[in-house]
């Protein structure tokens, strides 16, 4: 099995530039990812934070099933947290996180109100990369003023949105420098937010495989018509690679084809709507 780790440069300066920028938001609103959402949790991130209000956004809740989505939930209000399950793109779930955020500084609003200030709410929007946030900025602003994109990545340096009542500062997603808990590191391979470039991708195929079988047997046999889930490892893989017609010429399984798809398969829901994080 492979160790993760990616930690890179931008990620030093990205901290300290969050660290800085901190003092001038009112609060957080800290994205994670609904497919790993306790994955995504960077606690050296969350350490920068304990002095602020935190809205803990469970994004991209169109990926999971409304039952797992409820017991993160559970989960989330059990641990304590303000938080909102949502999806990015849409506008009406978008409007529910101003509204938390609004709320977790209703009394410092109400104290301002009485001397007669009519105050901005200032919020940083952080997490890991690739969970959402400059997604969840463009949507809240309706504009495309935060880039977005399909890969961990994509924002390299603070960006504040102004909308007036409420900015928003857009950061770059930031990794722990290390991974204590592997499972956790491989959850975050799986959904896009460690850059490809540096994972073996034959080696998190693999991964994937068993961990589907653990949690979605049922997805995983009916996506790729599967006969035999007795099979474990590399059998399973072959015979993916057989059922998707993944075969070198003399009918050997082409591994580096087949794991891309089927990680693809995995981030676009095409295996289904499967949260790493809940257990069946
Ligand atoms: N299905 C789904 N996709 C989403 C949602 N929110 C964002 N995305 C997609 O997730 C990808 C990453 O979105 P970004 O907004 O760039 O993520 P980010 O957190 O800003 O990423 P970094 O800047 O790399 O830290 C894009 O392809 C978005 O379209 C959502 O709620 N549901
Ligand atoms: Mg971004």
């Amino acid at each position: 099995m492979q160790l993760i780790q990616w930690f890179p440069g931008h990620m030093t300066k990205a901290m300290r530039k969050t660290e800085e920028d901190l003092k001038l938001c009112d609060g957080v609103i800290y994205v994670v990812d609904a497919r790993a959402p306790f994955a995504c949790i960077n606690k050296k991130l969350m350490g920068l934070f304990k002095n602020k209000p935190v809205v803990f956004c469970v994004n991209k809740c169109d990926t999971i099933s409304s039952q797992d989505a409820k017991k993160i939930g559970d989960e989330l209000k059990a641990q304590g947290f303000v938080y909102e399950l949502i999806d990015g793109l849409s506008k009406r779930d978008t409007e529910k996180l101003r509204s938390s955020c609004e709320r977790v500084m209703k009394e410092k609003i109400e104290r301002d109100k009485a001397k007669g200030i009519k105050r901005t709410l200032r919020f940083m929007v952080a997490g890991i990369p690739n969970t959402g946030k400059s997604t969840i900025i463009n949507t809240i602003s309706g504009g495309k003023k935060a880039e977005t994109g399909d890969k961990a990545g994509v924002t390299r340096s603070n960006k504040w949105i102004r909308l007036g009542s409420f900015d928003l500062l857009d950061t770059p997603g930031t990794m722990p420098p290390s991974f204590e808990n592997q499972t956790y590191a491989r959850h975050l391979a799986y959904i896009g937010a460690i850059n490809d470039d540096i994972l073996d991708m034959e080696g998190l195929a693999l991964e994937l495989i068993k961990d589907l079988k653990n949690i979605a047997p049922t997805l995983l046999k009916e996506k790729y018509k599967l006969d035999d889930m007795q099979k474990e490892g590399l059998d399973l893989f072959d015979d993916i690679c057989k059922k998707r017609g993944f075969l070198l010429r003399g009918g050997e399984s082409d591994y580096t084809r087949c794991a891309r798809a089927i990680i693809d398969d995995f981030r676009k829901q095409r295996i289904g709507k499967i949260c790493l994080e809940i257990k069946p």
